[in-house]
């Protein structure tokens, strides 16, 4: 299932001093990073997202606390717990996603392929079908 297929684990790197984990463009994530962002102080009961890409990849880590996110490739539909800063979810341009179930100290980092471009955004569901759908529906 997409639980499967779409995380990455990454190693824990551990000694007496605590934890570290590494993330290395087109190593551990199958693109080079252009861009980071993180989510942060998110208000209870928020979703957010409601969108796909032309061509961003992105990937996703709960590096604090947790959250949820919904997920709709057409073809299957998916929730995903982000509750470790080892859990990597990789979203492709086609997955739409929402965001959701925030903790109050949830620090959602997010690692994309590209510069930010509103352009590259598909905001609109039936536009995203009709980018992605294939005749499929
Ligand atoms: C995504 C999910 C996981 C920028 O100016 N530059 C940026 O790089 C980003 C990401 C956002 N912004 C501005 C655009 C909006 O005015 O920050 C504001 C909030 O962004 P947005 O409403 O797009 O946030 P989300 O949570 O809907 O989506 C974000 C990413 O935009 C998106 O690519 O896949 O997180």
């Amino acid at each position: 299932d997409i639980q499967q297929s779409k995380i990455i684990e990454i190693v824990e790197l551990g000694d007496e001093r605590g934890l570290l984990s590494v993330i290395e463009g087109n190593l551990t994530i199958p693109f080079d990073v252009k861009r980071v962002f993180y989510i942060y102080g998110t208000k209870e009961g928020i979703r957010r997202g409601f969108h796909a890409h032309y061509k961003t990849r992105q990937a996703l880590i709960s590096v604090s606390g947790s959250c949820k996110v919904y997920l709709d490739d057409l073809k299957r539909k998916d929730n995903v717990t982000l509750d470790s800063p080892k859990k990597i979810l990789i979203l492709e341009p086609n997955d739409w996603h929402e965001m959701y179930d925030f903790s109050p100290d949830c620090v959602l980092l997010v690692l994309a392929s590209h510069y930010y471009d509103p352009e590259d955004y598909i905001r609109d569901y039936d536009k995203f079908v009709e980018v992605y759908g294939n005749g499929i529906l």
